[in-house]
């Protein structure tokens, strides 16, 4: 009983192998140049983690999702669009997909639009918001593996639930800041305990 959950999900590291994708991509362009290893991510921003291993190699990472077919080639990480579809048929429950688009927006916003589509069917486009500011975007929870999520909304409505991610997934948690570890951990009972 009570008013609906709304839940948000973002895309890149929850849904779509951003890094995944991003490695082999690097890799098949630059074969003679150094790469961080999954393992070894550390940070939220690959371009960064680049930079500092060798400073033209930002500009090189960036090269790699601002080429066309780079959003829409991501595999779908484990579990993500089964658990997504799910959530959408719960009674008293709506999910928006929330992710923001990179700036160089000849391909990005066009292929998020196209993953969702190809993954989650046509009528999935109604869910889709794109915005560089979720703090503006209210919902109950939001689903994300970026570990700072700030804006010029500063108390954001949602509960914010970092979604495990190898750039992450050594950082402590900063109580009261609740984890998902993958979408085979129980994203069921996060939904509940926000339900009236
Ligand atoms: N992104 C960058 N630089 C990086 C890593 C990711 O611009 O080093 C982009 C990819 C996504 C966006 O389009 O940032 C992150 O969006 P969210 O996952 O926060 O929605």
């Amino acid at each position: 009983s009570g008013k609906r959950l709304r839940v948000l999900v973002d895309m890149d590291g929850v849904l779509a192998d951003f890094e995944g994708g991003f490695l082999k991509k690097y890799r098949a362009k630059y074969p003679t140049e150094p790469y961080i290893t999954l393992e070894d991510r550390r940070g939220f921003w690959v371009s960064t983690q680049y930079g500092q291993l060798r400073s033209d190699l930002c500009e090189k990472a960036i090269s790699i999702w601002e080429s066309k077919g780079f959003f829409i080639d991501l595999d779908p990480l484990p579990g993500g669009v089964e658990a997504v579809k799910e959530m959408a048929e719960m009674d008293d429950t709506d999910v928006f997909i929330c992710t923001s688009p990179i700036k160089h927006y000849k391909h990005c916003p066009h292929e998020k639009y196209a993953w969702v589509e190809k993954h989650l069917g046509r009528d999935f486009l109604e869910q889709v918001i794109l915005t560089r500011d979720k703090t503006l975007i209210t919902g109950d929870l939001l689903i994300d593996d970026k570990p700072d999520i700030l804006g010029v909304e500063p108390n954001p409505a949602w509960e914010h639930i970092l979604f495990s991610a190898c750039h992450n997934k050594h950082l402590p948690l900063s109580l009261p800041q609740r984890r998902l570890l993958s979408w085979s951990d129980d994203w069921r009972a996060i939904l509940d305990s926000k339900r009236q």
